[in-house]
């Protein structure tokens, strides 16, 4: 360039700069799909669009499995023949194909409500095949743990849940992390440490914060609010970015906000879609997004996933004291390494103001997290003592 600059007929001489353009589906509701813009999802695919090789978690009411956009991205146990009546794997579980229902004390996590199956849509619809929506992962694998159904789930069945994950993980399936759109009142040590026993196996828990527009550091609701390294909770916003009017929030209890307003994704049926809202929509776009992380570097540990996705959030002054990382998830920054130079303030060390009741296991009822667009379900709260 150095002698086209020397000529006195040339103003000025720069590199013809390739310009990437940004990374965007064909799916036909992308247009719909305001959330995935505003994390900044197509320029978070420049770096990757995910990977089958990656599994994450739904533990909810289960899946629409042979949905038009997650039917390919659905993980399948490699080690069970479906259907023979056989535990050919011999991990205790007969015909496990696509995961486990806790609930039914089956292997066929079928969804009978739409919650799970809709989790499921945000994290992983499959991407850019001509067909409904994008997952932020465009391929990935959903493991589909059905605990609950239209009417609750209880902390055992949830366990059983978390078991099979770390089994599984343990077994060598890429578990990266779980997607957790539910939570009660009460504290169960016992689920605690099944989701602890999860993370020390490299799986993130993403938990969602809960609809009761309540603060969690002084009301603390579970699991979103166990003390564990292990596990990201996540409050919902809306399209402006702003705290959804419904959601659970705590500079120390809850870490990030996601979009969970008006949120599009699959639904029972084989080509159903449906908005709803909840923070039970703002986990799995975090879950989602330490998926793509994942297969992006799958040497990120838990403890990685979770500072990265802190740290790059796009802080934002109305999330400042609403949530740890006083932001919003960002997927470009997040797989760009693009942190904020001085982490959020750590707040002072305290313990929570509001001691915990211990409850035994199968006592506390985990409602559901989120529904309908605008009239986001209120959970079953069991009341404290
Ligand atoms: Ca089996
Ligand atoms: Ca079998
Ligand atoms: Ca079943
Ligand atoms: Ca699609």
């Amino acid at each position: 360039m150095a002698s086209y600059r020397a000529r006195r007929d040339v103003v000025w001489v720069e590199p013809n700069y390739i310009w990437q353009p940004l990374k965007t589906p064909n799916d036909p509701s992308f247009g719909h799909q305001y959330a995935l813009s505003r994390i900044s999802a197509p320029a978070a695919w420049d770096a990757s669009i995910g990977s089958s090789d990656v599994v994450v978690a739904v533990i909810d009411t289960g899946v629409y499995y042979n949905h038009e956009d997650l039917r390919d991205n659905m993980w399948r146990n490699p080690g069970e023949v479906a259907g023979n009546g056989v535990d050919d794997d011999g991990n205790g579980h007969v015909d496990d194909v696509y995961g486990i229902d806790a609930l039914n004390n089956d292997s066929d996590p079928l969804d009978d409500d739409d919650h799970g199956t809709h989790v499921a849509g945000i994290i992983g619809a499959s991407g850019n095949n001509g067909k409904g929506i994008s997952g932020v992962n465009w391929p990935v694998r959903v493991m589909a743990l059905k605990f609950s159904g239209v009417d609750g789930g209880s902390t055992a069945d949830a366990i059983r849940c978390f078991n099979y994950v770390t089994m599984m993980k343990q077994r060598g399936v890429n578990i990266r992390a779980t997607s957790n759109s539910w939570g009660g009142g009460w504290f169960s040590q016992a689920l605690k440490d099944a989701m602890d026993a999860a993370s020390n196996a490299g799986i993130i828990n993403v938990c969602a914060s809960g609809n009761e527009a309540n603060n969690e550091d002084l009301t603390p609701t579970y699991p979103g609010s166990y003390d564990s390294p292990g596990i990201i909770s996540v409050a919902a916003s809306d399209a402006a970015d702003n705290p959804a009017s419904f959601s659970n929030y705590g500079a120390q209890n809850v870490d990030i906000a996601a979009p969970g307003v008006s949120i599009l994704s699959t639904v029972r049926g084989d080509s159903s879609y449906a908005f709803f809202s909840g923070s039970s929509m703002a986990a799995p776009h975090v879950a989602g997004a330490a998926a793509l992380l994942a297969s992006l570097n799958g040497a990120l540990s838990v403890a990685d996933l979770k500072t990265i996705l802190l740290q790059s959030a796009d802080v934002l002054p109305q999330w400042a004291g609403k949530v740890a990382s006083s932001g919003r998830l960002n997927l470009a920054r997040a797989l760009a390494g693009n942190l904020s130079p001085t982490p959020p303030a750590t707040p002072p060390a305290a313990t929570p103001p509001v001691a915990a009741p211990v409850a035994p296991p199968v006592a506390a009822p985990p409602g559901r997290r989120g529904k309908k667009p605008k009239k986001p379900k209120v959970p079953k709260k069991p009341r404290k003592s």
